[in-house]
């Protein structure tokens, strides 16, 4: 097969509209859903309720569904979960605008070359597994493994992670790790020996005093750490709120302090500062259980709260009193790890900031302080021989933290290989590339473009399955077994079960289907067990349970975790020196600061602003950007660009009326977004919800509604310890509509 160096044949390609879904479809499916004689679910009008666990973020809530006629009509919070209890968050609710989307994906699509033309068409899906099986192949043959790669995210992943193991393919890249999780998953192990964990391990309700720094719970939907919060409020819990804007959460705080953007590491130091210098921190906790305090001192003892002030912009005053209050309360205190960790490419160092101010709390497993949630002792699955590997970790960073085999490598990595045309073929599954990865929408595109092969498994026709030379359409979460959420640690330890909810629409199959398929073709035997049920139950049955029984309540729950440390109890930490590491001499050998420093972060030009971003609740970005069961509400319909009143009357701009954007590198956004005057943002900075501006027509309710964030994104700023990516150092200016 000739795949030539043809850039233009990778140009985007609009799916027609006979490959997917439609509302007729839509319609004509639930129907033979109705009258199908072999289907296992309710045809009548009996509600049946079925128990599995939500796709609408990782944290992966437990749900029941509600079915009628062989229609799923409600979804709501499963009372058996922990992550539930009984509640979901607005995207939980929403899965039923998911299932019966009429844009849905109902067909594999191949494109095909003609003449210098490409076109796309419907295929069956024996004949798109064998042209990507060949393909995939053809390529590990002539380049060899490492010109593969594979981007995920959700939880559908894993069938073809072993599928791909068992091929010798061990290039495995997620963006959720570049710009969310890897910064504090090694920030925190750097300092404690372990994670924070999702949900984190805070103990919030029984909290008395909690720091936010960034982290915007309410917009932030998570649903048990809300609840946590909610139930923390209701017990006399107070919040203190460090965000350049006052988000929902500085809207139940005691305090809001509109701190300037980038500078949290030196109000994190200060506030050190001020526990160490006032000896207000846990002395015989410090001593007993940590290293590098000496260290620590001699690197912040110069950042005074009256240092710190001129920097955040938070007086000296304000510094002192949060400093004292935070330690009256200790040590049921804390601040709070947060999520979306990477914002200026010191994020491991600003985790590792926040986990050393608590350990100067001695607030360590005790009642509202740091806990460490204990998992659910579910045995990994049975291992697969995987001959052909060749390496575990190809991530050149040195504290790239590989969570095996799932991340070996960054997105970024990736794409500056394929783009020197180290990887010739990408395998997505779940992430919409162009919208999402670390370098920018532009250069996701160019890379595509270098691709000598594609395949996007999605269930919707995003952005990035218009590159794609194979588009395999997997069905949703609701018509799929996937495997168990086990081994997460929680305060009520649980594995839970994703099973199907009806059966599969259109020509969808579950993910678990698809790598079977694939391995077959590939010829790779013993990878999979006769079929997903029974590996279910063998995994199951090591823990003295069945399928049968657990497709009850979707959930096995555990003995709950002890979370507090006795009195006299002797700690340990699994880092390299036993003790909570204030001052890391693993960084310090690998050349990076021993103890977090402030690094001054760029300033906006003349005319710009800082562009931030976050959430809104009844979103998650691609995951829900169709929806129109959630995108109903008047306040999901689109995105709007906060901005200050002063900086709005220095540009003419009101409220209400619609703007472009340009940043600093002179990309304009291709949509018009609305503006928001607020005195609820510093003047330094604007904001956007992340997840709008969708360009692709098919995308029939997203297309078009609100700019796109990540198409404002150019600079990216990579961690050097980690190789996480931050994308704070981009900023805007208005272009007003002609
Ligand atoms: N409803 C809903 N919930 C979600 C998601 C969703 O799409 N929808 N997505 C999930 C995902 S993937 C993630 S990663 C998390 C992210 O959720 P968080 O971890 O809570 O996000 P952050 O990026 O920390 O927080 C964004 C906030 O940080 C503020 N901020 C920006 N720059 C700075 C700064 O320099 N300093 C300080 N102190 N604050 C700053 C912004 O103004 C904004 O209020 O949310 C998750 N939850
Ligand atoms: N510009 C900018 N970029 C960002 C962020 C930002 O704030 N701004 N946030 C970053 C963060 S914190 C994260 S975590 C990442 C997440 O970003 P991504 O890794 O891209 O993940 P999602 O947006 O959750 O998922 C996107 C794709 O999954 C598809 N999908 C949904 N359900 C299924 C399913 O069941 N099966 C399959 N096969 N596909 C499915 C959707 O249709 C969509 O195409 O984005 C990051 N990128
Ligand atoms: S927090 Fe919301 S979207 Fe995320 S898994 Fe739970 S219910 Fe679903
Ligand atoms: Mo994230």
């Amino acid at each position: 097969m000739n795949h030539g160096h043809d850039l233009n044949r990778r140009d985007f390609l609009k799916i027609s509209s006979l490959f997917l879904a439609g509302s007729a479809a839509i319609s004509s499916q639930v129907g033979q859903a109705l009258s199908s004689t072999n289907t296992a679910f309710a045809k009548d009008d009996r509600e049946e309720v079925v128990h599995s666990f939500c796709e609408h973020c990782f944290w992966r809530c437990g749900i029941a569904a509600h079915v009628r006629n062989g229609k799923i009509y409600k979804i709501t919070g499963s009372e058996h979960h922990p992550l539930s209890n009984g509640k979901l968050c607005p995207r939980g609710t929403g899965g039923i605008g998911q299932i019966y989307d009429p844009d849905r994906l109902a067909h594999p699509i191949i494109r095909e070359r003609k003449g210098g033309k490409s076109s796309l068409r419907k295929a069956s899906w024996d004949e798109a597994i064998t042209y990507t099986a060949e393909k995939l192949y053809q390529i590990k043959e002539k380049y060899g493994p490492e010109a593969i790669a594979m981007l995920h995210h959700g939880y559908g992943y894993t069938f073809f992670k072993e599928m791909f193991k068992a091929f010798g393919v061990n290039k495995f890249a997620k963006p959720s790790y570049d710009f969310c999780c890897g910064p504090r998953l090694q920030g925190y192990t750097m300092t404690y020996g372990h994670g924070t964990g999702t949900p984190e391990g805070i103990d919030m309700m029984n909290s008395k005093y909690l720091l936010f720094f960034g982290t915007h719970y309410g917009e932030n939907m998570h649903n048990t750490a809300v609840q946590e919060i909610s139930e923390g409020i209701r017990r006399g819990l107070k919040i203190v709120v460090f965000d350049p804007r006052f988000s929902t959460l500085a809207g139940k705080a005691e305090k809001w302090l509109p701190i300037k953007p980038g500078t949290d590491i030196a109000m994190m130091q200060a506030l050190m500062n001020v526990l160490i210098s006032e000896e207000l921190y846990d002395k015989k906790f410090v001593a007993e259980n940590t290293v590098g305090f000496d260290e620590l001192w001699a690197e912040i003892q110069h950042m005074t709260p009256e240092k710190a002030a001129t920097i955040t912009d938070i007086p000296a005053d304000e510094i002192r009193e949060i400093a004292r209050t935070f330690a009256s309360y200790a040590p049921a205190a804390a601040v709070h790890p947060g999520r979306r960790t990477q914002w200026y490419a010191d994020g491991t160092q600003r985790v590792r900031a926040i986990a050393i101010l608590n350990a100067l709390t001695g607030n360590y497993k005790m009642p509202g302080g740091v806990v460490k949630y204990e998992k659910f002792k579910l045995p990994k699955p049975e291992a697969h021989p995987h001959p052909h590997f060749k390496k575990d970790v190809w991530s050149k960073y040195p504290f790239f933290v590989q969570t095996k085999p799932e991340n070996s490598i960054t997105s970024h990595e990736v794409v500056q290989q394929t783009l020197e045309k180290e990887v010739r073929a990408w395998f997505v599954y779940g992430v919409n590339v162009p919208e999402t990865i670390t370098l920018g929408r532009k250069t996701a595109i160019e890379a595509m473009q270098k691709l000598d092969f594609m395949v996007a498994v999605d269930t919707l026709p995003m952005e990035v399955t218009g590159y794609a030379d194979i588009v395999l359409p997997e069905c949703t979460y609701l018509e799929r077994y996937d495997d168990l959420d086990g081994g997460r640690p929680y305060r009520t330890p649980f594995v839970s079960l994703r099973q199907p909810v009806v059966e599969p629409m259109f020509d969808s199959k579950p993910g678990n289907e698809i790598a079977r398929m694939m391995a077959e073709k590939l010829e790779l035997h013993g990878v999979f067990e006769d079929s997903v049920e029974t590996y279910l139950d063998k995994r199951l049955n090591k823990v003295g349970s069945s399928l049968e029984e657990v497709k009850k309540t979707g959930v096995l729950v555990g003995e709950p975790t002890n979370l507090y440390r006795k009195p006299g109890e002797k700690l340990t930490f699994k880092t390299p020196s036993g003790k909570i590491e204030l001052a890391s001499a693993q960084l310090k050998s690998a050349g990076f600061d021993a103890v977090p420093k402030y690094i001054k972060h760029p300033e906006p030009p003349q005319g710009y602003y800082r562009i931030l971003t976050g959430r809104k609740p009844m979103l998650t970005f691609g995951r829900t950007a169709n929806n129109r069961f959630l995108n109903e509400l008047p306040t999901a319909r689109e995105n709007e660009i906060w901005v200050n009143p002063r900086i709005a009357q220095k540009h003419a701009l009101s409220h209400g009326e619609y703007v472009h954007l340009k940043n600093q590198a002179g990309i304009v956004s291709e949509f018009p977004i609305k503006v928001k005057v607020t005195e609820r943002i510093r003047e330094d900075s604007v904001y956007m919800v992340h997840g709008y501006g969708h360009y692709y027509k098919k995308l029939k309710w997203a297309y078009k509604k609100g700019a796109s964030h990540n198409q404002l994104i150019s600079k990216a700023d990579i961690d050097q310890s980690t190789g996480a990516v931050g994308f704070q150092n981009n900023f805007v200016t208005f272009i007003k509509e002609a």
